[in-house]
């Protein structure tokens, strides 16, 4: 007898846009659970947000571990209101809060091409660019230790420093190291700024050096961050997975999927690879304020994240689906949405994802 596939989830859309693709997320998860035989059942949270704050002063409540519980993963939407929290106190008082909490310490990204989508490189073909960004996710520089001396006079002073262990660099590397090893190019680029940033950045180099004497059929380079960023908007195609700290991976993974003409479309996972709490899936953007409230919002990032979170649960079949499913709907303009030169609103193209999953 096979085991009987039930998970739970919590379920946290967050702000701004955040609100409007979670439900389309949910519509393809629950076809995904009916079509593969197993369920979800879902905790809805209404923490980790800026209403949340507007109401109790902080994102979360005191207690917020006690209340997400145990989940088997958890499906974010987006955090930030910046006319209401500024935004430095929205992200550490819930998303950070997580990745540290439940030790999320490797933040994946891809930025692939995909069909039909109208990008400045897509005479190179869908497939010809596919890269996976692996970010550090729970030190680096974002860190919180440092201070500020003598606010709001002429002698003001401030201090914030970049945490690097010799555990946190090589865990993230190892994860990166191992993904390169599974997959056909088995390349990877680790990112930094060594000639300027003297100290943290050569001890990140010199993990990178160690730690690829471990794996000898894994074609490994270094860039310098800037150059770098060049070479992703001339150069895609160039690179498979790339590894680097948590700014600098921050970057990259707003960087890549622009490339490949959206950041709407793109996922990622915080994910901890030891298990010992639940990884968190999102989409790669923001609240975005500035479309919020109108219904138009491009759902495929969060969409595709419900089919990161499910490949992570094991519903590998159901993950592909969704994939396969969200490049039906990518290739045909009625169903996409206006960031990608389509027309339909954030429902319309959610639903004609569900109704492709088969
Ligand atoms: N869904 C992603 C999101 O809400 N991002 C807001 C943000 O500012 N993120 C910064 C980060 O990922 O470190």
């Amino acid at each position: 007898m096979t085991a009987p596939r039930n998970y739970t989830i919590s379920v946290i859309p967050g702000d701004g846009i955040g609100t409007e693709v979670m439900p389309e997320g949910i519509r393809v998860l629950e076809k995904a659970a009916s079509l593969y035989g197993f369920t979800i059942e879902q905790q809805w949270h209404d923490f980790a947000c800026c209403d949340y704050y507007a109401k109790h002063g902080q994102m979360m409540p005191d207690d917020w571990k006690a209340r997400i519980g145990s989940p088997d993963a958890i499906f974010f939407g987006a955090v930030g209101w910046p006319d209401t929290v500024p935004d430095h106190i929205s992200l550490w008082g819930s998303l950070l809060q997580f990745r540290r909490e439940y030790d999320q310490y490797v933040n994946l990204r891809p930025a692939r091409l995909m069909p039909g989508v109208p990008s400045p490189l897509a005479g190179r073909g869908p497939g010809s660019i596919d890269m996976w960004i692996v970010r550090e996710n729970t030190e680096g520089e974002y860190s919180s230790v440092g201070g500020r001396m003598y606010p709001g006079t002429k002698r003001e002073i401030v201090i914030q420093e970049t945490v690097m262990s010799r555990h946190g660099v090589d865990r993230v590397l190892r994860y990166a190291f191992d993904l390169a090893q599974s997959r056909d190019a088995r390349h990877l680029t680790s990112a930094t700024k060594s000639n300027g940033i003297a100290i943290t950045m050569p001890f990140w180099d010199e993990r990178v050096e160690e730690m690829a004497k471990a794996y000898p059929e894994v074609r490994t380079d270094k860039y310098h961050i800037d150059i770098l960023t060049a070479q992703f908007v001339m150069n895609p195609d160039r690179f498979d997975v790339v590894v680097a700290s948590n700014l600098f991976g921050d970057i990259l993974s707003d960087l890549g999927p622009a490339c490949t003409g959206t950041i709407g479309v793109a996922p990622s996972g915080n994910i901890n690879p030891d298990r010992t709490g639940p990884s968190l899936f999102e989409p790669v953007h923001g609240s975005a304020p500035d479309i919020a409230g109108k219904g138009i919002a491009n759902p495929i990032g969060q969409i595709w994240s419900a089919s990161m979170m499910l490949e992570h649960l094991g519903e590998v079949e159901a993950g592909k689906a969704i994939m396969r499913a969200i490049e039906t709907v990518l290739a045909d303009p009625k169903l996409r949405t206006a960031d990608l030169k389509g027309e339909a609103d954030t429902v319309t193209c959610g639903k004609a994802v569900a109704d492709a999953l088969s």
